[in-house]
């Protein structure tokens, strides 16, 4: 298209919201137009997602980004300048065969994903639109329940308790802005029931509360409920819980065992499902991602035929956002959601497709942040061009994840009577 092609792209490096370095990328057309993003980073990262190229040198513990930065430099920017960016599929084609990997190691998924975000963003700017509606056309209008984090345990508060995230997801509320409210008042309730137990209100990575002093994994589940009941809601009726267990991060692949380091307890996969299913029984929840390990199929199997009708079970580490693994998850019939992390995969095209492909399996998408995250909100617009349903970002404190928060409130108002909240239905669809 005249105007839209690509003139000039800028990479520089730029800090996460772990104070670890990241790429960012800015894409210059010649109309004048420019698409800039920041690409995120996980802790808890799945063995199957596509590399990150980190410099393993001696600065920042060999975090920095320098060899992506080269590599958008001297390779990528030259192959896509003169490219009409409305090409989104024809650029992010290019960049993955330039890097020729599965896993896009040779370049790095943070270099080609900085790259094709900033593609994006530039095209939707120079046609003056939304990115969402630039990305997702005229049915783009579905605002994303939110699925937000209360505790952070696992990687993001190492040392403290195993599971990872303890979140919650508003169901009775008629949009987004009264759900958002609702779980803002139960974080901060929550923030008494930590003060009245004599807890710190320190926060862990993505700005949900520090669990320092649980004596066991499963005190979260209680203190959440008392979190809601304190906000004035009902547990269940107004909010539920989710549960990110994150457990390949505790699961022993030879003895095929899970062991919570906090209670020093052991089980095998069958006691595991038992314990899962046991709290689903006794509290309010509605979602378990990565219940099961990333290395067993077998025990997202069982988890999913015990509970795969009643709640969503999602799969993080065990799909990567890889249609492929995806396919195999429905093939066995593991799980019945999907985490969507466009960095697990590294181009937005792909990140498109395995939306489009988790829906055409009736699976749920559910869009994600990752744990080191920054002002970028492209996954916003990701979960509302694609009409995905939900969206999970961490907490309601600290910017890096308010930035989401902030941009989904202001694409609610732009959106107004032509925006659709499917609020707790959207989990009617789980068959
Ligand atoms: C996850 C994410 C966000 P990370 O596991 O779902 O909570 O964490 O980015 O560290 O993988
Ligand atoms: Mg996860």
């Amino acid at each position: 298209m005249a105007g839209y092609k690509i003139k000039e792209v800028v990479a520089r490096q730029v800090y996460d919201s772990r104070a670890v370095p990241t790429v960012e990328v800015e894409v210059s057309l010649e109309c004048g137009a420019v698409g800039r993003s920041i690409v995120p980073s996980g802790a808890s990262t799945g063995a199957y997602e596509a590399l990150e190229l980190r410099d393993k040198d001696g600065h920042f513990g060999g975090k920095g980004v320098n060899r992506a930065l080269s590599n958008i430099r001297k390779v990528l920017a030259p192959a896509i300048i003169g490219m009409d960016a409305t090409d989104q599929t024809g650029i992010d084609s290019k960049l993955i065969a330039l890097d020729g990997s599965p896993s896009k190691s040779n370049l790095g998924a943070n270099a080609i994903l900085g790259v094709s975000m900033a593609v994006a963003y530039s095209s939707a700017n120079a046609a003056k639109q939304p990115l969402f509606r630039y990305l997702g056309g005229a049915n783009a209008k579905t605002i994303p329940v939110p699925m937000i984090q209360i505790i952070g345990g696992g990687a993001h508060a190492v040392g403290s308790i195993d599971i990872q995230d303890f979140l919650v997801v508003p169901m009775s509320a008629e949009n987004f802005a009264s759900g958002f409210k609702m779980v803002v008042d139960v974080y901060n309730g929550t923030k008494q029931v930590f003060a009245k137990a004599g807890k710190p209100l320190s926060t862990a990575d993505e700005g949900g509360f520090w669990p320092t002093g649980f004596k066991s994994n499963e005190e979260g589940l209680q203190l959440v409920c008392d979190g809601i009941e304190k906000a004035g809601y009902l547990p269940g009726k107004d909010v539920a819980i989710a549960l990110d267990i994150a457990s390949s991060e505790f699961y022993n692949k030879d003895s095929e065992r899970y062991s919570f380091h906090l209670e020093q307890r052991d089980f095998s996969r069958e006691e595991f499902v038992d314990l899962l299913a046991g709290w689903v029984e006794r509290y309010p929840i509605i979602s378990i991602e990565d219940g099961c390990s990333e290395l067993d199929w077998e025990g997202s199997v069982l988890l999913t035929k015990r509970l795969g009708r009643k709640i969503q079970i999602i799969g993080d580490d065990l799909f990567t956002t890889n249609i492929a693994r995806i396919k195999e998850g429905v093939e066995k019939g593991a799980c019945n959601a999907v985490l969507i992390k466009p960095n697990q995969i590294g181009t937005v095209t792909e990140t498109l497709d395995c939306i489009e492909y988790t829906k055409s399996v009736g699976y749920l998408p559910v869009v994600s942040a990752r744990s080191g995250e920054t002002e970028d909100s492209i996954i916003v617009h990701l979960a509302i061009a694609t009409n995905a349903g939900q969206l999970k970002v961490g907490s309601v404190a600290r910017s890096e994840r308010n930035a989401k928060w902030n941009e989904t409130l202001r694409m609610e108002e732009l959106l107004g009577k032509s925006g659709v909240y499917p609020s707790s239905g959207i989990f009617k669809m789980i068959k």
